[in-house]
């Protein structure tokens, strides 16, 4: 606790931005569900330029593979229709990462009964970002939103 002190204090003498200060490290697990297209979280909160753990969760006895592409706002559209445009592609199935700079973060292709862990640090800009799973046909109902908040 006192190290957390002289540490605040520090940054405080030093003039660091509040938002850095604030930026903490966030957990987040997403588990895809066995059967349905869908994760078990429509949306999860982090705050801006906060380090970000994200891990899917692909349960044993699941039937899909899955993934998780986070995009910029407003883009969950474009990404997934590359994706779909993408499916008679045997390399683009075993790695289903839509070529576009519309994606910001994304996983491997998690296998039933794996898991894949990604590690960013979110974006300064407030905002809704979507995610979504890239194999194609999943995304039009397997995704969600990532709200960044100040
Ligand atoms: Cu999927």
């Amino acid at each position: 606790m006192k190290q957390l002190t002289r540490s605040i204090f520090i940054a405080a003498a030093l003039a660091v931005p509040a938002s850095a200060i604030i930026a903490e490290d966030t957990e987040i697990t997403l588990t895809a569900d066995k059967v349905q297209f869908a994760y078990d979280k429509k949306e999860f909160t982090v705050k801006a330029g906060a380090k970000v753990k994200l891990t899917l969760d692909n349960p044993t006895g699941a039937i899909q593979p899955h993934n998780i592409i986070i995009v910029k706002p407003g883009k969950k559209d474009a990404v997934g229709m590359i994706a779909n445009q993408s499916m008679a592609d045997p390399n683009f199935l075993k790695n289903p990462v839509p070529k576009s700079e519309d994606v910001l973060f994304s996983s491997k292709l998690a296998q039933p009964g794996t898991k894949e862990v990604i590690e960013f640090t979110a974006p300064s800009e407030p905002g809704e970002y979507p995610y979504l799973c890239t194999f194609p046909g999943h995304w039009i109902i397997m995704n969600g939103i990532m709200k960044v908040e100040k």
